[in-house]
């Protein structure tokens, strides 16, 4: 039977649900590829369906109320009616059972799904230092010793280690099908853990606006068996290209809409170099170069702005005198002792180079 045959009372019931089943195959979150979206996946069924638990009655029993109770049906008047303890068990007892099972659940999942809790798994990890610029993704892969923009590849059912930093502004890191989003900050870095179920091609992005070409920052992330992994490595070793502090210094230009390409080596520490130079050089400070990469952000760049914004806060009197300690740990009381054995820090100057805000 046709649809526009159907009954016409029936037809926008049959559209709506027709619209929400698709909208369910079409939703990469609900159509999970790797287990830490399955289980993000089974959690938030989990959860939605414990709260309609409540709020299905709340919602029947308010209609069923209204019609019940109506103004022109006879009902029994019964002003002095107050207390009835069936209804105070069941309004009581049922939330609080629902809350603890939720409170559990979510104690539980949040430290077994912690982004930064490696995997358990037999198989040798997978080691990827993302960075998000202005605007694509880079990814280098230090065990392969070799780097790719706007594509990731890795073989199913392997654990891959991110680790993940910004030479720009805020981003995040998701492929909605293998779960769980991160952020990407300048001067730090934050890990992520994931893993294919099975063999397939991803859509990754950046998930938090951070500029003009924002919109084209996605990249393919693409699950293969080890010799289609092996095959895209050799790939992107034919290409011929290296990442050095040269050919990054241009990558790291903006541009958009950016198709991927591949470096068939990448200097070691350079992800380092990349976090170093917001840890110390973006504020000025001198004698604390890492990796010969201590320059600040390319003028022009968003990351660049940031940096002039900041240091502004921090205004040109108080910078001479003692406007970097005030986040710094030596400027708290009882802290010295913790970083410099008992030394007191000179005043005005940061002794440990990890430190960053
Ligand atoms: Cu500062």
């Amino acid at each position: 039977m046709s649809l526009l045959k159907l009954p016409g009372r029936l037809r926008p019931w049959i559209l709506l649900a027709s619209v929400l089943f698709l909208g369910g195959c079409q939703s990469a979150i609900l159509n999970p590829k790797g287990q830490i979206g399955i289980d993000e996946r089974n959690l938030l069924v989990t959860c939605t369906v414990l709260m309609l638990l409540v709020v299905v009655p709340v919602i029947v029993l308010t209609l069923v109320f209204a019609y019940r109770y109506r103004a022109s049906k006879q009902n029994r008047y019964e002003p002095e009616w107050h207390h009835s303890t069936p209804i105070e068990i069941v309004v009581w007892a049922i939330p609080c059972v629902i809350i603890t099972v939720l409170g559990v659940l979510v104690w539980r999942s949040s430290h077994a799904l912690d982004p930064y809790r490696p995997l358990d798994s037999q198989v040798k990890p997978i080691n990827i230092e993302a960075v998000s610029l202005d605007w694509k993704w880079l990814f280098i892969y230090p065990d392969q010793d070799v780097a790719a923009v706007n594509e990731l590849a890795f073989p199913e059912k392997t654990p891959l280690n991110f680790r993940i930093t910004s030479d720009s502004v805020m981003n995040a890191f998701f492929i909605p099908q293998m779960g769980t989003m991160i952020y990407s900050m300048a001067g730090m870095e934050t890990k992520l853990h994931l893993i294919a179920n099975e063999q397939g091609t991803f859509r990754g992005l950046s998930s938090h606006y951070s500029g003009a070409g924002f919109s084209g920052m996605h990249f393919n992330a693409i699950a293969t068996d080890q010799a289609g992994f092996d095959a895209w490595v050799a790939k992107a070793k034919a290409s011929g290209k290296a990442l050095d502090e040269a050919s990054y210094a241009e990558l790291a230009k903006p541009s958009e809409n950016v198709a991927p390409m591949y470096y068939a080596s990448a200097t070691p520490g350079l992800f380092q170099g990349i976090m170093a130079k917001y840890m110390m050089g973006s504020h000025g400070h001198g004698g604390h170069e890492m990796l010969g990469m201590d320059n600040p952000a390319p003028p022009g760049t968003e990351a660049a702005k940031q940096a002039d914004a900041h240091a502004g806060e921090h205004g040109a009197a108080d910078e001479a005198t003692q406007g970097h300690d005030m986040h710094s740990m030596d400027a708290m009381p009882g802290m010295d002792d913790m970083h410099h054995d008992g030394a007191p820090a000179p005043a005005g100057e940061s002794q440990n180079p990890q430190e960053t805000h």
